[in-house]
């Protein structure tokens, strides 16, 4: 049971709290109000682009820990969540999202004064060009690939990183970090002039290049951006311990 007067902003460990505990929790929210749950596993760039976005918005969002090492991920309760066995997802009052992008726009969305989805039908197109490319390529086939084999594999047991594998992330690094230093000249954000989810999305893998030992300092545009996004209190509070 949560002791009197939590806040949304606890954090809870999956782990430590038993079902019927959950139910109790459950039924506890629907007395007070309900507010959004995060799952995530900090440091993970995908845990911490969403929790950074949650700071800046102030969102209220209790934020429960899943411990993937410990196989948090392969409850059938988590799976009911989110069948992919990954983090983060998002649960609002029933609704559950998984998929960081995803998350970063449902987010947004509370907010929209923010601007950080823009209204613009063409910034909107640019800002998803941006959260793709991301997923597709930033993420899954450098940043977040080197980061799988040096990393991720260890914290699920599976071994040690493939050495081929990591010079092919190494190699997809390079393509894609001329693309995006290549990108941002003239521009203060991806997006323009404007802070949108777009940086937040590709601007958590900074850190983690630097920590993978990705070649990141050869590329000033990149650098000069992440600067910016580096001085946000919002960024700085969910960043205190960067890593992959
Ligand atoms: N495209 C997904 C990627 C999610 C993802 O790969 N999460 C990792 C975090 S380290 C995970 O949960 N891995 C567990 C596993 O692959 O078993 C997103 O952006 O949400």
């Amino acid at each position: 049971m949560k002791a009197a007067g939590t806040a949304c902003s606890d954090i809870i460990n999956l782990t430590s709290v038993r079902p019927h505990e959950r139910s109790e929790n459950a039924r506890e929210d629907k007395l007070q109000g309900e507010c959004m749950k995060l799952y995530v596993l900090p440091p993970s760039p995908r845990a911490l682009k969403v929790i950074a976005l949650k700071n800046h918005l102030d969102l209220n969002c209790e934020i429960h820990l899943v411990d993937l090492g410990k196989g948090d991920q392969l409850s059938p309760e988590y799976i009911a969540m989110n069948p992919n066995k990954k983090m983060p997802v998002l649960e609002d009052n029933g609704f559950v999202l998984w998929e960081s992008n995803a998350i970063l726009f449902y987010l947004a969305a509370k907010k929209p004064e923010s601007g950080l989805w823009p209204s613009d039908v063409q910034r909107q197109a640019d800002v998803l060009r941006w959260l793709a490319w991301e997923s597709a390529h930033w993420d899954a086939e450098a940043c977040g690939a080197v980061g799988y084999e040096k990393v991720s594999k260890t914290v699920l047991g599976l071994g040690a990183a493939d050495p081929v594998f990591v010079a092919r992330g190494e190699q997809n690094f390079t393509r894609f970090a001329t693309v995006l230093n290549e990108s941002l000249k003239g521009r203060t954000w991806l997006a323009g002039h404007d802070l949108t989810i777009a940086d937040f999305s590709v601007g958590v893998w900074t850190p983690s290049a630097q920590l993978l030992g990705l070649p990141i300092a050869k590329y000033p545009e990149i650098l000069r951006w992440y600067d910016g996004l580096a001085a946000l209190p919002a960024w700085q509070a969910s960043l205190v311990r960067p890593s992959i």
